[in-house]
């Protein structure tokens, strides 16, 4: 049943043809959609992509209204979803994609297992645009159906790292597409404090098995509810203090 859930949700990114929810026929635990996450990145790995990050979802109040679930999710980012700063991103890779403003954080050690989130283990933090892409008819999924899906990771642009500094807790957050505000709002809407999401992240990554090693980029979580893109535009994260990732 794993293969077999991995397998569709794979063919539905490749192809771009969604596909209908899993649990629309199948009881799914949240253990068996992280095993079928497991396998679906298993999949990229072994077409030469390379671990580069996790990301949290769902940290955001307004994110988790928008798609009707009320649970923080981990997912993984792998090098084929990394876009440079200032890039294109392709829409005709992909099926019905949106993006979100988030935080990035990188790790600066290998994180052992079972180790307590401490001090120290991050030791830069950046502005990022994450480009989220249901392979789900409709982006309609449950709690499991989107942790299965790799949490709907497509595509992730980061800005220039910085050194982690204090007070992260209420940056202002504008997202601008073409230089109009598509969406506005605090940092704050990361847990309370983005700075949550590295023991958030950790935690659940220890949980799940998803690799903590050094370099490894932490994705926060959006700040505001996802964008729907459209080709030929311009977007643009900004947070206050750390500057701003861009695409087209
Ligand atoms: C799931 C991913 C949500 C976030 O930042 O909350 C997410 C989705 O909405 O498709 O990445």
């Amino acid at each position: 049943m794993i293969e077999d859930f991995a397998a569709r949700l794979d063919e539905a990114a490749t192809t771009r043809k969604p596909c209908a929810q899993l649990s629309a026929d199948h009881e799914l635990s949240l253990d068996d959609a992280y095993a079928v996450q497991r396998e679906l990145v298993e999949r990229r790995l072994a077409r030469g992509e390379r671990h580069f990050g996790v990301k949290l979802g769902f940290t955001s109040k307004a994110k988790a209204a928008q798609m009707g679930v009320d649970d923080v999710i981990i997912g993984r980012l792998t090098s084929g979803m990394v876009l440079a700063d200032g890039d294109e991103l392709d829409l005709g890779d992909l099926i019905h994609p949106r993006a979100e403003p988030e935080v990035a954080f990188r790790l600066s050690r290998d994180v052992e297992p079972g180790e307590a989130p401490g001090p120290g283990l991050v030791d830069a933090v950046a502005p990022a645009i994450e480009v989220i892409d249901s392979r789900y008819r409709d982006f309609k999924f449950s709690l499991a159906d989107v942790v299965a899906d790799n949490t709907s990771a497509a595509a992730v642009v980061l800005g220039q790292w910085q050194p982690l500094e204090a007070g992260l807790d209420n940056r202002g957050v504008v997202f601008e597409v073409d230089g109009r505000i598509a969406g506005a709002g605090s940092t704050a809407a990361i847990l309370g404090d983005p700075l949550r999401a590295i023991p958030a992240a950790v935690r659940m990554a220890q949980r799940y098995g998803l690799p903590l090693t050094a370099g490894t980029v932490l994705l926060a979580g959006a700040a505001t509810p996802a964008v729907a893109l459209t080709a030929g535009t311009h977007v643009s994260a900004t947070v206050s203090g750390l500057g701003r990732a861009r695409f087209s």
